[in-house]
Protein backbone atom coordinates (compact mmCIF):
# COMPACT_ATOMS: atom_id res chain seq x y z
CA UNK A 1 0.00 0.00 0.00
CA UNK A 2 1.50 3.72 -1.06
CA UNK A 3 1.31 6.20 1.95
CA UNK A 4 1.94 9.36 0.97
CA UNK A 5 2.51 12.31 2.60
CA UNK A 6 0.68 10.92 6.40
CA UNK A 7 -1.43 12.96 8.34
CA UNK A 8 -1.52 12.73 11.57
CA UNK A 9 -4.94 11.65 11.60
CA UNK A 10 -3.88 8.80 9.05
CA UNK A 11 -3.05 5.25 11.14
CA UNK A 12 -0.53 2.90 10.15
CA UNK A 13 -1.67 -0.15 9.37
CA UNK A 14 -0.14 -2.28 12.65
CA UNK A 15 -3.50 -0.28 13.97
CA UNK A 16 -5.80 -1.65 11.73
CA UNK A 17 -8.06 -4.68 14.14
CA UNK A 18 -8.05 -8.23 12.31
CA UNK A 19 -10.87 -8.30 9.95
CA UNK A 20 -11.98 -11.49 11.54
CA UNK A 21 -13.09 -9.40 14.44
CA UNK A 22 -14.71 -6.31 13.11
CA UNK A 23 -16.62 -9.10 11.10
CA UNK A 24 -17.74 -9.95 14.61
CA UNK A 25 -18.12 -6.69 15.80
CA UNK A 26 -20.59 -5.97 12.47
CA UNK A 27 -22.14 -8.80 12.97
CA UNK A 28 -23.38 -8.40 16.92
CA UNK A 29 -24.62 -4.69 15.49
CA UNK A 30 -26.68 -6.65 12.65
CA UNK A 31 -28.01 -9.13 14.91
CA UNK A 32 -28.94 -5.80 17.12
CA UNK A 33 -30.64 -4.64 13.84
CA UNK A 34 -28.44 -1.97 13.65
CA UNK A 35 -27.09 -2.30 9.99
CA UNK A 36 -29.24 -2.33 7.44
CA UNK A 37 -28.85 -4.04 3.89
CA UNK A 38 -26.56 -1.74 2.63
CA UNK A 39 -23.81 -2.22 5.42
CA UNK A 40 -23.22 -5.86 4.09
CA UNK A 41 -21.75 -3.70 0.97
CA UNK A 42 -17.75 -4.21 1.30
CA UNK A 43 -16.81 -0.88 3.48
CA UNK A 44 -14.71 1.57 2.24
CA UNK A 45 -13.61 3.30 5.53
CA UNK A 46 -10.30 3.26 7.02
CA UNK A 47 -8.49 1.76 10.14
CA UNK A 48 -9.43 4.58 12.24
CA UNK A 49 -12.90 3.15 12.92
CA UNK A 50 -11.65 -0.22 13.81
CA UNK A 51 -9.24 1.50 16.09
CA UNK A 52 -11.77 3.75 17.61
CA UNK A 53 -14.07 0.48 18.42
CA UNK A 54 -10.74 -1.63 19.38
CA UNK A 55 -10.60 -2.02 23.25
CA UNK A 56 -14.04 -1.28 24.24
CA UNK A 57 -17.17 -3.64 24.79
CA UNK A 58 -19.47 -4.38 21.94
CA UNK A 59 -21.84 -3.61 23.92
CA UNK A 60 -24.68 -1.40 22.52
CA UNK A 61 -25.98 1.92 24.00
CA UNK A 62 -28.97 0.74 26.10
CA UNK A 63 -32.28 2.96 25.57
CA UNK A 64 -34.55 3.16 28.46
CA UNK A 65 -38.03 3.44 28.06
CA UNK A 66 -39.85 6.97 28.81
CA UNK A 67 -43.43 8.05 30.37
CA UNK A 68 -44.85 10.47 28.17
CA UNK A 69 -48.38 12.19 26.78
CA UNK A 70 -48.71 10.46 23.70
CA UNK A 71 -49.73 12.45 20.36
CA UNK A 72 -52.90 12.04 18.96
CA UNK A 73 -53.18 9.34 16.29
CA UNK A 74 -51.46 10.75 12.87
CA UNK A 75 -52.56 9.59 9.44
CA UNK A 76 -48.88 10.12 8.51
CA UNK A 77 -46.91 6.88 7.46
CA UNK A 78 -44.26 7.18 10.38
CA UNK A 79 -40.56 6.14 9.36
CA UNK A 80 -39.58 2.78 10.83
CA UNK A 81 -37.76 2.76 13.86
CA UNK A 82 -34.80 0.56 12.67
CA UNK A 83 -34.39 3.23 9.69
CA UNK A 84 -34.47 6.47 12.20
CA UNK A 85 -32.01 5.34 13.95
CA UNK A 86 -29.06 3.98 11.35
CA UNK A 87 -29.74 6.20 8.50
CA UNK A 88 -27.97 9.52 10.11
CA UNK A 89 -26.49 12.46 9.66
CA UNK A 90 -24.27 13.09 13.09
CA UNK A 91 -20.51 13.75 11.29
CA UNK A 92 -18.67 14.08 14.65
CA UNK A 93 -19.55 10.20 14.71
CA UNK A 94 -18.54 10.15 10.78
CA UNK A 95 -20.36 12.08 8.07
CA UNK A 96 -21.27 9.01 6.12
CA UNK A 97 -25.29 7.81 6.75
CA UNK A 98 -24.52 4.62 8.42
CA UNK A 99 -20.93 5.75 10.99
CA UNK A 100 -22.87 7.34 13.71
CA UNK A 101 -25.06 4.21 14.73
CA UNK A 102 -21.53 2.40 15.18
CA UNK A 103 -19.47 4.52 16.29
CA UNK A 104 -21.64 6.08 18.66
CA UNK A 105 -22.71 3.44 20.58
CA UNK A 106 -20.09 3.62 23.51
CA UNK A 107 -20.91 7.46 23.87
CA UNK A 108 -21.41 8.93 27.41
CA UNK A 109 -25.00 10.57 28.10
CA UNK A 110 -25.25 10.52 31.88
CA UNK A 111 -24.33 12.29 33.73
CA UNK A 112 -25.01 15.23 31.19
CA UNK A 113 -25.22 19.23 31.99
CA UNK A 114 -27.00 21.61 29.99
CA UNK A 115 -26.63 25.42 30.86
CA UNK A 116 -28.65 28.16 30.15
CA UNK A 117 -27.16 31.21 29.64
CA UNK A 118 -26.49 34.52 28.48
CA UNK A 119 -29.09 37.32 28.33
CA UNK A 120 -31.36 35.55 30.79
CA UNK A 121 -32.54 36.84 34.40
CA UNK A 122 -31.66 33.17 35.46
CA UNK A 123 -28.77 31.04 34.53
CA UNK A 124 -30.36 27.49 34.21
CA UNK A 125 -28.12 24.73 34.79
CA UNK A 126 -29.64 20.94 34.23
CA UNK A 127 -28.10 17.91 34.91
CA UNK A 128 -29.50 14.73 33.34
CA UNK A 129 -32.28 13.26 35.42
CA UNK A 130 -33.54 16.84 34.98
CA UNK A 131 -33.53 16.81 31.36
CA UNK A 132 -36.25 13.86 31.94
CA UNK A 133 -37.89 15.36 34.89
CA UNK A 134 -38.59 19.15 35.21
CA UNK A 135 -41.26 19.44 31.84
CA UNK A 136 -43.75 17.45 31.21
CA UNK A 137 -42.89 14.86 28.52
CA UNK A 138 -44.89 14.73 25.37
CA UNK A 139 -45.00 13.12 21.85
CA UNK A 140 -44.70 14.91 18.55
CA UNK A 141 -44.92 13.21 15.42
CA UNK A 142 -43.00 15.95 12.67
CA UNK A 143 -41.69 15.38 9.44
CA UNK A 144 -38.23 16.08 9.02
CA UNK A 145 -36.56 17.39 5.88
CA UNK A 146 -32.70 16.67 5.49
CA UNK A 147 -31.42 19.49 2.80
CA UNK A 148 -29.75 16.73 0.97
CA UNK A 149 -33.19 15.79 -0.22
CA UNK A 150 -34.37 12.73 2.20
CA UNK A 151 -37.09 12.88 4.90
CA UNK A 152 -38.84 10.83 7.41
CA UNK A 153 -41.11 10.88 9.66
CA UNK A 154 -40.32 10.43 13.70
CA UNK A 155 -42.40 10.73 16.64
CA UNK A 156 -40.02 12.19 18.91
CA UNK A 157 -40.59 12.71 22.92
CA UNK A 158 -39.19 16.11 24.76
CA UNK A 159 -41.08 19.69 25.71
CA UNK A 160 -41.22 22.65 23.65
CA UNK A 161 -38.23 25.25 23.46
CA UNK A 162 -39.96 27.68 24.72
CA UNK A 163 -40.66 26.33 28.42
CA UNK A 164 -36.80 26.35 29.14
CA UNK A 165 -36.35 29.63 27.52
CA UNK A 166 -39.03 31.02 29.86
CA UNK A 167 -37.81 29.55 32.95
CA UNK A 168 -34.61 31.10 32.04
CA UNK A 169 -36.21 34.68 32.08
CA UNK A 170 -34.75 36.41 29.23
CA UNK A 171 -33.85 39.64 29.62
CA UNK A 172 -35.12 42.43 26.73
CA UNK A 173 -31.98 42.42 24.90
CA UNK A 174 -32.11 38.54 23.87
CA UNK A 175 -33.14 38.53 20.36
CA UNK A 176 -31.43 35.11 19.32
CA UNK A 177 -30.68 32.13 20.53
CA UNK A 178 -27.74 29.71 20.22
CA UNK A 179 -27.00 26.16 20.54
CA UNK A 180 -24.11 24.15 20.95
CA UNK A 181 -23.09 20.43 20.69
CA UNK A 182 -20.50 18.84 22.78
CA UNK A 183 -17.01 19.29 21.87
CA UNK A 184 -15.03 15.58 23.24
CA UNK A 185 -13.15 14.40 20.32
CA UNK A 186 -12.42 11.29 22.60
CA UNK A 187 -15.37 10.38 22.52
CA UNK A 188 -16.35 11.71 19.01
CA UNK A 189 -14.18 10.63 16.52
CA UNK A 190 -15.33 13.00 13.46
CA UNK A 191 -14.42 15.82 16.11
CA UNK A 192 -10.35 14.10 16.34
CA UNK A 193 -10.60 13.51 12.26
CA UNK A 194 -11.20 16.31 9.79
CA UNK A 195 -11.71 12.90 7.20
CA UNK A 196 -14.38 11.86 9.62
CA UNK A 197 -15.70 14.46 10.72
CA UNK A 198 -16.24 15.96 7.10
CA UNK A 199 -14.28 19.04 7.77
CA UNK A 200 -16.40 20.65 10.23
CA UNK A 201 -15.37 23.27 12.61
CA UNK A 202 -16.69 21.82 16.30
CA UNK A 203 -18.36 22.05 18.10
CA UNK A 204 -21.28 22.33 15.61
CA UNK A 205 -23.18 25.65 16.99
CA UNK A 206 -26.76 26.42 15.79
CA UNK A 207 -28.97 29.61 15.74
CA UNK A 208 -32.28 30.84 15.44
CA UNK A 209 -33.93 34.20 16.67
CA UNK A 210 -35.71 34.55 19.23
CA UNK A 211 -39.50 34.45 17.81
CA UNK A 212 -38.95 31.35 16.18
CA UNK A 213 -37.34 29.51 19.42
CA UNK A 214 -40.66 30.61 21.13
CA UNK A 215 -42.70 29.15 18.72
CA UNK A 216 -44.72 26.15 19.80
CA UNK A 217 -43.51 24.04 17.09
CA UNK A 218 -39.68 24.01 18.03
CA UNK A 219 -38.73 21.20 20.49
CA UNK A 220 -36.27 19.99 22.98
CA UNK A 221 -36.04 16.23 21.96
CA UNK A 222 -35.14 13.51 24.80
CA UNK A 223 -36.63 10.38 23.03
CA UNK A 224 -37.96 8.92 20.17
CA UNK A 225 -40.34 5.75 19.60
CA UNK A 226 -41.09 5.92 23.33
CA UNK A 227 -37.76 5.19 24.34
CA UNK A 228 -34.91 7.84 25.42
CA UNK A 229 -33.22 8.98 22.00
CA UNK A 230 -30.12 6.77 21.10
CA UNK A 231 -27.08 7.99 20.78
CA UNK A 232 -26.82 8.88 17.16
CA UNK A 233 -29.81 10.77 17.07
CA UNK A 234 -28.71 13.09 19.49
CA UNK A 235 -28.97 11.87 23.02
CA UNK A 236 -29.44 12.81 25.55
CA UNK A 237 -31.15 16.37 24.20
CA UNK A 238 -31.52 17.57 20.63
CA UNK A 239 -32.70 20.33 19.02
CA UNK A 240 -36.32 19.46 16.60
CA UNK A 241 -37.18 22.46 14.20
CA UNK A 242 -39.46 20.81 11.78
CA UNK A 243 -39.83 23.87 9.37
CA UNK A 244 -36.79 23.99 8.84
CA UNK A 245 -33.90 22.17 7.27
CA UNK A 246 -32.55 19.19 9.51
CA UNK A 247 -29.00 20.76 9.65
CA UNK A 248 -30.92 23.33 11.96
CA UNK A 249 -31.69 20.52 14.30
CA UNK A 250 -28.52 20.04 16.41
CA UNK A 251 -27.69 17.07 18.37
CA UNK A 252 -26.49 16.53 21.72
CA UNK A 253 -26.75 20.23 23.13
CA UNK A 254 -24.65 21.41 25.74
CA UNK A 255 -25.57 25.13 26.21
CA UNK A 256 -28.00 27.17 25.06
CA UNK A 257 -27.11 30.76 24.56
CA UNK A 258 -29.78 34.36 25.00
CA UNK A 259 -27.85 36.77 22.84
CA UNK A 260 -28.21 40.38 21.30
CA UNK A 261 -26.70 39.26 17.77
CA UNK A 262 -26.88 36.84 15.23
CA UNK A 263 -24.78 33.58 16.33
CA UNK A 264 -22.65 32.10 13.89
CA UNK A 265 -24.05 28.61 12.22
CA UNK A 266 -22.11 25.69 11.45
CA UNK A 267 -23.06 24.94 8.05
CA UNK A 268 -23.44 28.38 7.12
CA UNK A 269 -19.66 28.89 8.08
CA UNK A 270 -19.04 25.95 5.77
CA UNK A 271 -20.56 26.96 2.97
CA UNK A 272 -22.20 30.50 2.98
CA UNK A 273 -24.00 30.27 -0.78
CA UNK A 274 -25.26 26.94 0.08
CA UNK A 275 -26.43 26.90 4.24
CA UNK A 276 -28.37 30.45 5.07
CA UNK A 277 -28.62 30.92 8.45
CA UNK A 278 -32.75 30.93 8.40
CA UNK A 279 -32.57 27.81 6.18
CA UNK A 280 -36.49 27.29 6.18
CA UNK A 281 -37.36 24.56 3.66
CA UNK A 282 -38.74 25.92 0.85
CA UNK A 283 -39.11 24.37 -2.59
CA UNK A 284 -39.02 26.89 -4.80
CA UNK A 285 -35.46 28.01 -3.95
CA UNK A 286 -32.97 25.23 -4.57
CA UNK A 287 -29.82 24.27 -3.37
CA UNK A 288 -27.33 25.24 -5.90
CA UNK A 289 -26.21 22.12 -6.83
CA UNK A 290 -29.80 20.03 -6.92
CA UNK A 291 -33.45 20.65 -6.49
CA UNK A 292 -35.20 21.24 -3.43
CA UNK A 293 -38.75 20.46 -5.30
CA UNK A 294 -38.78 17.30 -3.78
CA UNK A 295 -38.14 14.37 -2.00
CA UNK A 296 -37.53 11.23 -0.96
CA UNK A 297 -39.49 9.58 2.10
CA UNK A 298 -37.52 7.14 3.97
CA UNK A 299 -40.73 4.24 4.64
CA UNK A 300 -40.51 0.59 5.27
CA UNK A 301 -39.70 0.03 1.27
CA UNK A 302 -36.76 -0.26 -0.50
CA UNK A 303 -34.73 0.99 -2.44
CA UNK A 304 -36.95 0.99 -5.59
CA UNK A 305 -39.97 1.95 -3.42
CA UNK A 306 -42.04 4.99 -5.20
CA UNK A 307 -41.32 7.52 -2.56
CA UNK A 308 -40.57 10.35 -4.52
CA UNK A 309 -43.12 13.19 -2.96
CA UNK A 310 -43.10 17.00 -3.57
CA UNK A 311 -41.98 19.16 -1.19
CA UNK A 312 -44.42 21.28 0.85
CA UNK A 313 -42.94 25.47 1.61
CA UNK A 314 -41.78 25.30 5.39
CA UNK A 315 -42.17 21.40 5.12
CA UNK A 316 -45.82 21.72 5.48
CA UNK A 317 -45.67 23.44 8.89
CA UNK A 318 -46.58 27.03 6.85
CA UNK A 319 -49.94 28.01 9.05
CA UNK A 320 -48.09 27.43 12.12
CA UNK A 321 -45.03 29.62 11.22
CA UNK A 322 -45.06 31.46 7.87
CA UNK A 323 -46.26 34.10 9.99
CA UNK A 324 -42.61 34.58 11.45
CA UNK A 325 -41.35 35.58 8.59
CA UNK A 326 -43.74 38.23 6.85
CA UNK A 327 -42.10 40.77 4.79
CA UNK A 328 -38.92 39.07 4.46
CA UNK A 329 -37.46 38.15 1.56
CA UNK A 330 -37.38 33.99 1.70
CA UNK A 331 -35.10 34.04 -1.91
CA UNK A 332 -32.61 36.20 -0.20
CA UNK A 333 -32.70 34.90 3.47
CA UNK A 334 -32.43 31.53 2.62
N1 LIG B 1 -24.21 18.08 16.28
C1 LIG B 1 -24.77 17.73 15.11
N2 LIG B 1 -26.10 17.90 14.94
C2 LIG B 1 -26.70 17.56 13.77
C3 LIG B 1 -25.93 17.06 12.69
C4 LIG B 1 -24.51 16.88 12.89
O1 LIG B 1 -23.76 16.42 12.01
N3 LIG B 1 -23.99 17.22 14.12
N4 LIG B 1 -26.53 16.76 11.47
C5 LIG B 1 -27.80 17.46 11.19
C6 LIG B 1 -28.47 17.00 9.99
S1 LIG B 1 -27.79 17.44 8.51
C7 LIG B 1 -29.66 16.30 10.05
S2 LIG B 1 -30.51 15.92 8.62
C8 LIG B 1 -30.22 15.83 11.33
C9 LIG B 1 -30.42 14.32 11.28
O2 LIG B 1 -31.06 13.85 12.43
P1 LIG B 1 -31.31 12.29 12.62
O3 LIG B 1 -30.02 11.58 12.37
O4 LIG B 1 -31.81 12.12 14.01
O5 LIG B 1 -32.36 11.90 11.59
O6 LIG B 1 -29.37 16.14 12.44
C10 LIG B 1 -28.76 17.42 12.39
N5 LIG B 1 -28.06 17.69 13.64
MO1 LIG C 1 -29.41 17.11 6.94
Amino acid sequence: MLIKNKASYDISENQVTDEAVYQQRRAVLKKLGFLGASALLPMQSNGQIFDFLDNKSQESFKQQPLTFKQAQPSSQILTPESKVISHNNFYEFGSKKDQPVELAQQFKVNPWTLKISGEVEQEITLDYDMLFSKFTLEERIYRLRCVEAWSMVIPWIGFELQKIIALAKPTSQAKYVAFETLYDPEQMPGQASRRLGGGIKYPYVEGLRIDEANNPLAFLSVGLYGKTLPPQNGAPIRLVVPWKYGFKSIKSIVGIRLLKNKPPTTWNKLAPNEYGFYANVNPEVDHPRWSQASERRITSGGLFARNRIETLPFNGYGEQVADLYKGMNLRKNY
